[in-house]
C-alpha cells in the first residue's frame, strides 16, 4: 500500500498504476493491517463441564489481520445480547488458547467485572465492542502484556475480561485495568485476579 499526491491511500493495479478510492472505487481493496493478527473463540460448555473436559467445547471461529476483517467479522456474528445463557466470546492473540492452561497465560491474570444483566443489556454490545476495539487498536502501552478479551454470558451478568500474560507486577497491571475501564467506558469497580488460586491471597487489585 502506498499513499498518491493527494495523500489518499492508493494500491497498485496489475497494470502498475495506482488504483484509489476516487478513480476506481470498485478495484480498491487496500485492507489496513493490524499490529497482531486475533482469533476469536466461542463456546458455551454447559452444566456438564469441569476443568478436564472444558477445552472440549471450545471452538476456533476465525482469524484477522486487518481492520476491514475486523468488521466483517463482528458484523456477521452475534451480538452479545442476542447468546444464549453460558456462552462467551474469546478474542486472543492468533497462537494463545484461551485458556488459563496455554504457556502465554499461566503465569498471568485477568481483570474482569461483572455488570447486571438488568442494567446493562443495552450497553454490552458497546461495550464488548469498545474492549476488542481496545485490543486491537493497540490501546495498551504494554501490548505485549495483553493475551485476549473475553465476553460471558451468564443468567444474572454479563462479564467482560481482560487477560494479561504476568500477574506479578502491580503497577504494569494497574495501567492495563485503567486503560480497560477508560476505553470500554465501563462503569464500576474492575478486579484482577491472578488465574492460579495459589497466587490470589489478599486483597485484589481494583480500579
Ligand atoms: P468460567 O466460565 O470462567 O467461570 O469457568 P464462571 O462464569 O464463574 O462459571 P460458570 O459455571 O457460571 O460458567 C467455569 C468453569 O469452566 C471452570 O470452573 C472450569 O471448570 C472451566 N474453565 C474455564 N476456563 C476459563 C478454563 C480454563 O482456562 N481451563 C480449564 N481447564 N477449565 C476452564
Amino acid at each position: 500500500m502506498a499513499s498518491n499526491q493527494d495523500n489518499t491511500l492508493a494500491v497498485p493495479s496489475s497494470e502498475g498504476k495506482y488504483v484509489t478510492v476516487f478513480n476506481d472505487p470498485v478495484n480498491f481493496n487496500a485492507k489496513h493491517p493490524l499490529h497482531n493478527s486475533w482469533t476469536l473463540w466461542f463456546d458455551n460448555p454447559g452444566k456438564k463441564s469441569n476443568a478436564n473436559n472444558w477445552e472440549q467445547s471450545l471452538k476456533e471461529l476465525i482469524t484477522f489481520d486487518t481492520v476491514e476483517d475486523f468488521w466483517g467479522v463482528y458484523n456477521n456474528i452475534m451480538k452479545t445480547c442476542d447468546l444464549s445463557i453460558s456462552s462467551n466470546y474469546h478474542l486472543f492473540k492468533q497462537g494463545i488458547k484461551p485458556m488459563w492452561e496455554d504457556a502465554a497465560n499461566k503465569h498471568g491474570g485477568k481483570w474482569s467485572i461483572q455488570l447486571p444483566r438488568n442494567k446493562t443489556m443495552s450497553e454490552i454490545d458497546n461495550i464488548w465492542l469498545d474492549t476488542m476495539l481496545s485490543c486491537i487498536g493497540e490501546a495498551y502501552e504494554q501490548e505485549q502484556e495483553v493475551c485476549g478479551v473475553v465476553v460471558s454470558v451468564r443468567k444474572a451478568f454479563f462479564r467482560i475480561a481482560l487477560w494479561t500474560r504476568s500477574s506479578d507486577n502491580q503497577a504494569l497491571a494497574m495501567s492495563i485495568g485503567r486503560v480497560l475501564k477508560r476505553s470500554a467506558n465501563i462503569d464500576g469497580v474492575l478486579e484482577f485476579q491472578p488465574h492460579s488460586d495459589s497466587k490470589s491471597a489478599g486483597k485484589p487489585w481494583t480500579v
